[in-house]
């Protein structure tokens, strides 16, 4: 039963998926062709994955109100515990269909961009950075903007073989929709064909009203098979998913909130706390960082009111698998597999029967969104009912 029940949504979004590669297979002619309204480029360069996803759909945003291409980046993994020791560029159609983008807006991959029509249309030589008067404060001639300096920045630009030549400065306006005539007054595209830029067009976290766009970000084939694969393999349905935050660094971001100076939201927050600022509940520790108790407590609810067989935790840091096998004596497998992706991770998180996630990580909030979009439940540590922030999905 609860097998079938968590395929229907799938089912449908695999059909809308179909539906969407039909319409858009012309939208992606085996050479692309230069878009004369122009192109949005940017760095995914703020947070690890969580951050980026939630700048990502701003951005697709920003790029649409401009009616520019997206110029989509590739992800930033930053692998410096683990080989090659380094900053890592993932191609967005490893993780995720491209083609699936184009239902909401235009868009080619950096990397395409990069070799089929930097070459003619933004040859080297021309290459102009746009940044806020405020960000070029921080460049020794106080002109430029910087977009190369330091890291993630260098490496990113370097990965895609881009210098800049020249700068291009503006203040005074902001990426919302309010100022969408202030962009295209000031930078129309035929004089400013490439607006590349130091960091997202967008906000963190998402906007509300970006929420919705998460529907256009589809897992691709590849991924969706060895999540599927994972699933069949480890997991006996139905199957509550754990999102433990619980990590060295998440121990002193949450440390913030005892100053009292965060305010109503913190980071990803709003995701069950809600957009009202004035309607916030206090977020409490165990929403930011749950004590042991507090994680025994919700996956013992959760899995009773679920019926659970099994339990999938995903972590950065202690899965406290033994402990929780030992309040369920056996009767429910509980499952932590560390996987070297952290994109493995959401994705059987996503297709839970039951997910709990942690109210103020983006990485939960990934998580949220692609549930909501298929209509599955989800809670949080400390709030076992969220609010609806995001029912427009
Ligand atoms: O995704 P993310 O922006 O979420 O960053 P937050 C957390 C990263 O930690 C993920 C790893 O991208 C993963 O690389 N990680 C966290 C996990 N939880 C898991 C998990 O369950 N499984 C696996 N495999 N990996 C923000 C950061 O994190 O936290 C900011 O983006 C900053 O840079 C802030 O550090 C304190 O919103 O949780």
């Amino acid at each position: 039963m609860a097998t079938a029940a968590a395929d229907v949504p799938r089912l449908c979004v695999r059909i809308a998926l179909l539906w969407s590669v039909f319409r858009v297979s012309r939208a992606f002619p085996e050479e692309p062709r230069w878009d004369p309204s122009g192109y949005v480029l940017y760095c995914p360069c703020m947070g690890r994955f969580g951050n980026q996803a939630d700048h990502f759909l701003g951005s697709l945003a920003f790029a649409k109100m401009l009616n520019r291409t997206l110029a989509v980046p590739p992800w930033i993994v930053y692998r410096h515990h683990t080989p090659p020791y380094t900053n890592v560029h993932v191609p967005y159609s490893d993780f995720f269909r491209l083609e699936a983008l184009s239902e909401f807006h235009r868009v080619v991959s950096l990397e395409e961009f990069m070799q089929k029509l930097a070459p003619k249309h933004w040859p080297a030589g021309s290459r102009r950075a746009y940044c806020y008067e405020s960000a070029a404060q921080r460049s020794a001639d106080k002109k430029s903007c910087p977009m190369k300096d330091g890291n993630p920045f260098g490496p990113f630009w370097d990965h895609v073989g881009v210098n800049f030549d020249e700068s291009v400065l503006f203040g005074g306006i902001s990426f919302s929709s309010f100022h969408q005539p202030h962009w295209t007054k000031k930078f129309p595209a035929s004089e400013h064909p490439v607006l590349a830029l130091p960091g997202a067009p967008a906000q963190f976290p998402v906007l509300q009203e970006h929420v919705r766009l998460q529907r256009f970000v589809v897992w691709s084939e590849k991924m969706e098979e060895e999540g599927e694969r994972t699933i069949r393999t480890h997991l006996s349905r139905p199957y509550v998913g754990v999102h433990l935050r619980i990590g060295v660094d998440w121990q002193s971001a949450c440390k913030l909130l005892d100053g009292g100076d965060t305010g109503p939201h913190f980071m990803a927050s709003p995701q069950c706390v809600g957009y009202d600022r004035h309607k916030a509940p206090p977020i409490t520790p165990d929403m930011c960082l749950p004590s042991l108790p507090e994680i025994r407590r919700a996956l013992t609810l959760w899995v009773k009111k679920t019926g659970a067989r099994s339990v999938y935790i995903a972590t950065d840091s202690e899965s406290h698998s033994r402990d929780m096998e030992k309040i369920f004596k056996g009767k429910v497998k509980v499952v932590t597999l560390q996987p070297d992706s952290a994109q493995l991770d959401l994705y059987v998180l996503g297709r839970a029967d039951h997910f709990i996630g942690n109210c103020v990580s983006s990485f939960t909030a990934f998580v949220k969104r692609q549930r909501d979009v298929q209509g599955l439940p989800s809670s949080f540590f400390g709030m076992d009912k969220p609010g609806k922030a995001n029912d427009e999905l």
